[in-house]
């Protein structure tokens, strides 16, 4: 009988992964919205422009907002990491050209003109399903092209 207990207690070692592994189980998720003169693809992640084409941020504090949907095409989950990346690019007209994103969770970027920045987002505020990014031009005018976020988590 001992050896019976022995033997099954074994198995349930054998057969149960310890917690870390659960843990370790995380999914990724990419939302990505892309801009166009017009608006958004999707459609709904367009919140508001100041001037002109929506891709375009002219000259003189232009501004483009938009929001990443995530609980429409995830599974309830934990989310422990968020990434936010920014692709953006330019005709090099203006030799001095800013940007500055600020996004809902009062983190931001602010830089010189270039191509691709990104940054980690706070995860308590994709708990919600939605994350909301406003971009302005400071100094010059470049276009943006897609914003990406991607999430880490652990279905429920
Ligand atoms: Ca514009
Ligand atoms: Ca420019």
């Amino acid at each position: 009988m001992k050896k019976i207990k022995l033997i099954l207690s074994l198995l349930c070692m054998l057969f149960t992964p310890p917690a870390s592994i659960y843990a370790q189980n995380t999914s990724t998720y990419v939302d990505t919205v892309l801009f166009t003169k017009s608006g958004t693809e999707p459609q709904k992640a367009y919140v508001s422009h100041k001037q002109g084409d929506v891709n375009m941020l002219d000259d003189g504090e232009d501004f483009v907002m938009w929001t990443h949907h995530l609980s429409s095409k995830m599974p309830p989950a934990k989310i422990t990491k968020g990434t936010l990346t920014i692709t953006l690019k330019d005709d090099s007209d203006i030799p001095l050209e800013y940007f500055f994103a600020f996004s809902e969770d009062f983190r931001f970027d602010y830089d010189k003109f270039h191509d691709t920045f990104s940054y980690d987002v706070d995860v308590a505020y994709l708990e919600d399903g939605a994350f909301t990014v406003k971009l302005l031009s400071l100094m010059g005018d470049f276009f943006i092209v897609r914003s990406e976020l991607v999430v880490e988590y652990v279905p429920k």
